[in-house]
């Protein structure tokens, strides 16, 4: 046992070794990539085996957990909250078949877009697929909740949703360790049929989950995280779940016996304690990170009896992230954390880094598509989005993973042309592979590029599973070799790469284009490791 002073992420991932985790899969997304980067280098995890690769995307990591867990053993999978519709179909269906060793689904929310598309609330997906939801308030309680969360799966035979947002994620606080437990053996499932999901075995498994989700409200680990104290004041209860108790605690840390309060850290909540709360309570306040959840249950259709608090109303903000400052106002208090810190860093907006090749293909990309028109790029989601900022400003579309390239097809087939599609490598092997069999089954009449950097840039530099393969996975899904084209983006091709996207552009069928330079932060760290090893050899 140990004290560590670990990130929340970091938190999660020790506390899965040290459940005795034998799997951890994973796609990277901001806030949740720690997770699996920390495993990676755990010595511990290495030492006892644990799987521990990247992933093509959340639902291939989905459910290669399962299937791990299906096999006895204890696995995690980790995600961004956008992941969670990536995996959606695994994970829903994760709770109908059940599960045999532990399951762990760890989805970082991030309130407040700092590097996201949307601000969806994963608590929506565990009482979706009806199973138990844990929200930890500390770094300390993420880790000791992942052995309840472990313990919890194997108790009811479901998958346990965890769910984190990005203050936790990624900040620091000193955790203290458990002492390790060992892994689960190989155990297949004791019920032969349970995995098999016929409609005849799916009703039957379907009923034995609705079932299993009513039990759950009484579990003594989910009523234990739902803790009431009840305060001297009745002028207002407080829900506050996971950090947002934190927020709380700030603000009225000294007085909080002036208040009742209902702290939750798990999920389904408690509805007696929620009745204790209201019954003692003129008014309750709802803190929660992202949809106002709790709150439109407890006002339901009539909103009634008590006066509910909290997003819908307009005392907390609609959107964003909570912070001190905004229960502080909620609460009707002076926030008494606001002093401004000097900035010390200019405020500036985002660019592509200098060198970047993306950057030379758009220079390239810019002069072809001003002479074909406006309004045919069609991009993803990467650090090639940055195409839709100045100077570039050509980017039409950013909507999801591999959208870039099945957006293209569908304005292709309305009569748009020439279209084009830009796609980055990592983003092509999660969700555009399948997009582009489509355009090679109709020939769209698209031009598809591919920049790629090999690897995934924008969420810190993991592996991509594209590297080296990318020509062979087009020529497997039928692209015609004479239409697939290999440039290199830099400053001295410039000539040479727009004759080539121009001719390609105007092609009535498929065309693919592989843009392919290394990311310039990846090739310096590359450049830095064999200078080390270089030198450690003493070459
Ligand atoms: C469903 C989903 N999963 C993960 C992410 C996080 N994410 C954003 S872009 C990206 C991949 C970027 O890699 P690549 O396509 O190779 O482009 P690069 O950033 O290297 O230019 C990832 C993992 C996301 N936004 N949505």
């Amino acid at each position: 046992m140990q004290k560590l002073l670990l990130l929340g992420d970091e938190a999660i991932a020790q506390a899965a070794l040290d459940a005795g985790l034998s799997g951890m899969y994973a796609y990277p997304g901001t806030p949740s990539t720690e997770i699996m980067e920390y495993i990676q280098v755990s010595r511990q995890a290495a030492a006892d085996g644990v799987h521990r690769e990247w992933s093509s995307n959340e639902k291939t990591a989905m459910e290669a957990a399962l299937g791990m867990s299906y096999a006895g053993k204890r696995a995690m999978v980790a995600m961004k909250h956008v992941g969670l519709n990536v995996a959606a179909d695994a994970f829903i269906n994760s709770a109908v078949t059940g599960v045999n060793g532990g399951l762990v689904v760890v989805a970082a929310d991030d309130p407040s877009m700092h590097s996201s598309q949307n601000e969806q609330d994963s608590r929506f997906y565990g009482r979706f697929a009806m199973v138990p939801v844990f929200e930890p308030r500390n770094q300390q309680e993420a880790y000791d909740m992942i052995f309840d969360a472990f313990a919890l799966s194997e108790k009811y035979r479901l998958p346990v949703l965890f769910r984190i947002t990005t203050r936790l994620a990624h900040s620091r606080s000193a955790v203290r360790t458990r002492e390790k437990a060992g892994q689960n053996s190989l155990t297949l499932p004791s019920d032969p049929r349970q995995f098999v999901l016929l409609p005849a075995i799916a009703r039957k498994q379907y009923r034995r989950l609705t079932g299993v989700y009513e039990k759950l409200h009484d579990d003594p680990v989910i009523e234990g995280n739902n803790r009431l104290t009840e305060g001297r004041g009745r002028e207002m209860g407080i829900i506050a779940c996971g950090i947002a108790y934190n927020y709380l605690m700030e603000n009225i840390g000294d007085r909080s016996g002036e208040y009742s309060i209902l702290s939750v850290g798990s999920y389904p909540l408690n509805r007696d304690k929620v009745e204790a709360l209201v019954a003692r309570s003129d008014r309750v306040l709802v803190l929660e990170e992202g949809y106002p959840v709790i709150e439109e249950h407890l006002r339901g259709l009539l909103d009634r009896d008590v006066t509910v608090l909290g997003r819908m109303d307009g005392t907390v903000p609609r959107d964003g992230e909570l912070n001190p400052s905004i229960v502080a106002s909620a609460l009707g208090l002076e926030a008494s954390t606001g002093k401004d810190v000097p900035s010390v860093v200019r405020q500036r907006p985002p660019s592509f880094c200098k060198g970047c090749g993306h950057a030379d293909l758009y220079s390239a990309l810019a002069e072809v598509m001003t002479e074909a028109g406006p309004g045919r790029v069609f991009s993803d989601i990467g650090c090639y989005t940055l195409g839709a900022l100045p100077p570039y400003s050509m980017v039409n579309s950013c909507v999801d993973m591999g959208a870039s390239v099945t957006m293209a097809v569908g304005a292709a087939d309305a009569g748009l042309f020439p279209a084009v599609a830009v796609i980055g490598d990592s983003t092509f092997t999660h969700s555009g592979m399948t997009g582009l069999l489509d355009a090679v089954i109709k020939d769209s009449p698209i031009t598809l590029i591919i920049s790629d950097n090999s690897t995934t840039g924008m969420t810190g530099g993991q592996k991509s599973q594209a590297t080296d393969r990318l020509e062979s996975i087009c020529l497997g899904l039928g692209v015609d070799p004479h239409h697939l084209k290999v440039i290199v983006p830099l400053r001295k091709n410039h000539e040479e790469n727009k004759a080539i996207i121009r001719t390609e552009l105007y092609h009535k069928g498929l065309s693919v284009i592989l843009a392919r330079r290394e990311c310039i932060q990846t090739a310096s760290r590359r450049k830095k490791a064999e200078a080390a090893d270089k030198n450690k050899s003493g070459k």
